[in-house]
């Protein structure tokens, strides 16, 4: 624990810095080389300095890539059952690892199958779906999952053995696929708070039956690092790595229609946003309907809540997407769209 950094201190200088960085490249094709004369010795570490002194995140250090988890569906090992239903198993394992979260910031994260967030869950309606969850970890973790399912699956302490599953030891959840939506999954061990943060989550993607209109589409699970142990976040992102589709904007094509799959797993504030800059998108909330329940351009989500956004560009060129909180897009919660023709 690095005592004597507060949130407070990181916060301001490290803001200031992002704000010039994000402005100098908005503004030009340049990233600035060297650090703002404004950030002092506290700006060390921060996520914001360190993309304002354009460094970058390495993902094969990582083990994983924004770009490619945007994309990552897993639908398992396919099989069918005696009755002819269709069967999907995954193994997941918990395992400890050090991830970097913004260029220069390390952060000692929990995590399933190595990656934050966790391997993105698809089904269709109806499937039955089998998770055997392994804990490689040294602290007892779970897997709770949002959707319908028996109490002894709900993977929470007091739910049997799925609820307290020990280092070493295994569990295997199974229920079938329901309602069809936008969901997910987290570790529900406590303290909660810390597990979550840990980094111990990931989407489920519940295909209704026949699927909806072909797309391309993306998973973005809005999450955050408490890098300085203050029950405070340090860094924001959507899947974890702070400013990654700023620096390597998200490139889609005018007129196909983008398939947001968007997750709100932040802790320790209560709200997180989605702002999408030169456009609207609707907005299906939970993904329970086909039916679109809004037409907007902003949308807020507590933790655990989800929402499927679909979008169609008109027009070519760079588009903004980020918190429409100033404080988290400064410090890493920023995106763009490369719209080209
Ligand atoms: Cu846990």
């Amino acid at each position: 624990m690095r005592m004597g950094i507060t949130r407070a201190t990181l916060l301001g200088s490290a803001a200031a810095a992002a704000g010039l960085a994000a402005a100098g490249r908005i503004a030009g094709p340049a990233p600035a080389a060297s650090p703002p004369p404004d950030a002092g010795p506290a700006a060390h570490g921060g996520a914001a300095h360190h993309a304002a002194a354009a460094g970058s995140v390495d993902p094969a250090a990582n083990g994983f890539d924004p770009h490619a988890i945007l994309e990552d569906f897993d639908g398992g090992v396919v099989s069918r059952d005696a009755a002819g239903r269709t069967v999907r198993e995954w193994t997941i394992v918990a395992q400890n690892r050090e991830i970097e979260v913004a260029p220069g910031v390390r952060y000692a994260a929990w995590t399933y199958n190595g990656r934050v967030p966790g391997p993105t869950l698809r089904a269709t309606a109806g499937d039955r779906m089998r998770i055997r969850f392994v804990n490689g970890g040294d602290h007892v973790h779970t897997m709770h999952f949002h959707g319908i399912h028996p109490a002894a699956m709900d993977g929470i302490p007091g739910s049997g053995p799925g609820g307290l599953v020990h280092p070493g030891e295994a569990f295997t959840y199974e229920f079938t696929a329901e309602p069809f939506g936008l969901h997910l999954y987290h570790c529900h061990s406590f303290p909660l708070a810390i597990h979550i943060a840990k980094g111990l989550y990931g989407a489920v993607v519940i295909d209704p039956p026949g699927g909806r209109p072909a797309a391309r589409e993306l998973v973005m699970v809005q999450n955050a690092f408490d890098t300085n142990f203050d029950a405070a976040n340090e860094v924001y992102a959507v899947n974890t790595v702070a400013f990654a589709y700023f620096e390597r904007p998200i490139r889609v094509r005018r007129g196909e229609l983008v398939r947001i799959y968007l997750v709100n797993v932040l802790e320790y504030d209560p709200v997180n946003s989605f702002h999408l800059h030169g456009n609207f998108f609707h907005h299906f909330p939970t993904g329970t309907s086909l039916t679109p329940a809004e037409y907007t351009d902003t949308i807020s989500q507590v933790q655990g809540q989800r929402g499927i956004l679909e979008v169609r560009f008109p027009h070519t060129g760079r588009f903004m997407f980020h918190a429409h909180k100033s404080e988290f897009a400064e410090l890493g919660w920023v995106g763009l769209f490369e719209v080209t023709g």
